[in-house]
């Protein structure tokens, strides 16, 4: 077997497209009428998106095709300033779902147990749950399957031929199953449905039709599992696109003077076959890797449009509370980063977008918002008590009169460094295993939002790092340096 490897020439060329290999799931269901809900509680469709950065239309991006998503922000409130607290998947969906913070013992990586980490924790959808709510799970929301222990009336995962990177050419399938690294992204000409998320899509769409007619509230928890390596979408959503103009990133270099742990090699995608194992990407290689990853965010939000149209079509819509999350950000070449794992904007900010019964649409807040809000931001808007280890606030006001300024900062960590946020500035610093600063990066977004140039070694910063670094200890929450068990 020789793999192509022309994509990392030539980003027009298109790979050999195989037959598909998985057995689609069809979707027939006929003759459904519109049911409205009898529950005075409104229902939760909850949107969980792997690895999705707010490039979107409603946020503002020209290039990419989201016009589901975009159709969700005009009934809904974008949170243009929405970070997560964690830029890794298990331990951020941890953090969200707990509606807790990471601290130095728990949430730290993708394969994050909440049960292990924070088993006195009572997850939101437990929370829903013991409150009289039917529970839903389908694919990837805890990134562990069987996680939050009775959290769930259903949990549900794809499967299908070949391993968790889903593909279906028999080119790229040998490649994963023979060399055991898959090629980074696949161009397939196959229907929706022939994916993970296709089929995802087509479950919840099942769901939520037995849901109009059961007369108990739900919390359906979907999850895509696109745009998240490797970029696999139907060849269509690849076709929206001119290379041209998705272009490479702007900034393609290391911040000035930014501190090494700053910086990191982009391991998850070395793992992928014809990536190489040092050294930068080239400029078509840059670009094909940001169209594959644009297609999936476009085949995603087609997927989300289904979603959207089923709860039309069932009258669910009007007493359905929609929330859209991406799990953290992504890097696309910017400082010459690919994937999350660091502490720069690109790896932080994500989408959040909340539709709710009473709240009028299609606005914007710019207020600084904390994945841990959403969890009492539920609680609120279904009128349930909030659990007393909750470390959010509520997002409520905030629906209501988008312009408010509430929270002004927010805290992320990942690994050792930890990251605060305010009106402008960014900051982080690291900490050795004595808790003390060993490295720190500071950059004002004001005059650098591309965070080009790291002002901390700056001798006219000294005052606002010192002071910075004292708030950031007070703001990361009280259990960071708590010991489990
Ligand atoms: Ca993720």
């Amino acid at each position: 077997m020789k793999p192509d490897l022309t994509w990392l020439i030539d980003p027009g060329i298109t790979l050999m497209v195989g037959l598909g290999l998985i057995t689609t799931v069809s979707c027939r269901e006929q003759g459904h009428k519109e049911a409205p809900h009898s529950s005075e509680k409104p229902n939760i469709l909850f949107i969980a998106v792997d690895d999705l950065r707010p490039e979107l239309g409603c946020y503002g991006n020209s290039v990419v095709s989201s016009p589901n998503i975009d159709r969700l922000a005009e009934s809904g409130i974008v949170f243009k300033r929405a970070f997560c607290n964690v830029p890794v998947s298990g331990a951020s969906r941890a953090s969200l779902l707990t509606g807790t913070r990471p601290t130095n013992y728990r949430f730290l990586n993708f394969n994050t147990w909440v049960d292990k980490d924070y088993p006195g924790a009572t997850t939101l959808p437990q929370h829903l749950r013991k409150n009289g709510y039917y529970t839903v799970s389908l694919s990837k929301v805890f990134h562990n399957e069987g996680d939050s222990n009775g959290a769930w009336d259903a949990e549900w995962r794809p499967s299908g031929t070949g391993t968790w990177r889903n593909y279906l050419t028999s080119s790229n399938l040998a490649i994963d199953t023979t060399i055991s690294r898959g090629m980074p992204f696949e161009r397939a000409d196959v229907p929706d449905s022939s994916y993970y998320d296709g089929k995802t899509t087509m479950k919840a769409i099942r769901h939520i039709r037995k849901l109009s007619q059961s007369g108990q509230p739900f919390f359906l928890a979907v999850g895509f599992l696109k745009p998240h390596l490797p970029f696999n979408a139907p060849e269509k959503y690849w076709d929206i696109y001119d290379p041209e103009l998705i272009g490479i990133a702007s900034n393609p270099n290391p911040p000035e003077d930014a501190p090494p742990q700053a910086i990191h090699t982009w391991g998850e995608l070395r793992q992928y076959y014809s990536i190489p194992e040092k050294g930068p990407l080239t400029d078509s290689a840059a670009n094909t890797l940001r169209h594959g990853y644009y297609a999936c965010v476009s085949y995603t939000d087609a997927q989300i449009g289904l979603l959207l149209d089923e709860l039309e079509k069932t009258g669910l819509a009007e007493n359905t509370i929609v929330v859209l999350w991406g799990d953290h950000g992504w890097n696309l070449g910017e400082h010459g980063l690919w994937c999350k794992h660091c502490n720069f904007n690109t790896s932080l900010n994500a989408p959040l977008i909340f539709k709710a019964p009473g709240i009028k649409g299609g606005k914007e807040c710019n207020s600084i918002t904390e994945f841990i809000d959403i969890y009492p931001t539920l609680c609120e808007l279904t009128g349930l008590p909030l659990p007393d280890h909750l470390e959010g606030e509520s997002l409520v006001k905030r629906l209501k009169k988008p312009g408010r300024k509430e929270k002004d900062y927010a805290v992320c960590k990942f690994n050792n460094g930890v990251t605060l946020i305010d009106e402008t500035l960014f900051f982080t610093e690291w900490y050795n295993k004595r808790d003390s600063a060993i490295a720190n990066m500071l950059y004002d977004h004001d005059s650098d939002p591309g965070e080009n140039v790291n002002l901390s070694k700056d001798q006219d910063y000294s005052q606002l790092v010192t002071s910075l670094s004292k708030t950031l200890k007070e703001k990361r929450g009280p259990a960071f340096l708590t010991q489990l068990n």
